[in-house]
């Protein structure tokens, strides 16, 4: 079985900024560059053969590449506690429309349109357990609301297998396909 998600990578020099916001959280888990994306649409574990049918399905996709810039941090709960710290994206429109193609895209492979409504973030820290980090996390969020890049384009869908390990996942490009720019 192969553990597939479908992502934009953002350029070097966006990563870098991104780099920047990774501190004042002792109990964070930063994401490494190369761990670095914009989730479109996450697929789970597949055997091989449908993970052949998604990949000719992405590959007969033609979208927009979507220009955005970076606006801002946020977090995700689960059961009441932060568990991840995310940096935000603008507009959603052009992400929005490309999500709607994907999701169509591995509909033609067989899959079940996503249920959760689509928030594009890019993960910045995973917090294995933030329980007495609220202070950090709300300084954290303050002094990098701000947080913004110039206008850049994500020019590639991106096909990621997912490796868990002990030290957290691990995120390897597969395939990859141009977008219209
Ligand atoms: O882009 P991010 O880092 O937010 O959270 C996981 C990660 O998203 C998400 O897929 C990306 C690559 O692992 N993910 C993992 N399990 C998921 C699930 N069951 C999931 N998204 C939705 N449902």
């Amino acid at each position: 079985m192969l553990r597939l998600f479908i992502a934009l990578r953002p350029p070097p020099a966006i990563r870098d900024l991104l780099a920047d916001a990774m501190d004042g959280v002792p109990s964070a888990r930063w994401q490494d560059d190369d761990q670095l994306h914009l989730t479109l649409r996450f697929i789970g574990e597949v055997d091989r053969p449908v993970a052949e049918d998604i990949a000719a399905a992405l590959g007969q996709v033609h979208a927009p590449a979507p220009t955005v810039r970076i606006a801002g941090v946020g977090t995700f709960d689960r059961r009441g506690r932060v568990d991840t710290l995310w940096a935000g994206v603008a507009p959603h429109d052009a992400l929005a429309h490309l999500h709607r193609k994907v999701d169509q895209a591995c509909g033609r492979a067989g899959l079940s349109p996503e249920p959760r409504a689509y928030l594009p973030h890019i993960t910045l820290a995973r917090l294995p357990g933030s329980a007495g980090r609220a202070p950090e996390i709300a300084g954290w969020r303050a002094v990098h609301a701000g947080l913004s890049s110039a206008p850049f384009a994500m020019e590639h869908l991106v096909l990621y297998q997912s490796h868990l390990g002990h030290g957290g996942a691990s995120y390897e490009p597969v395939m990859r396909w141009p977008l219209d720019t």
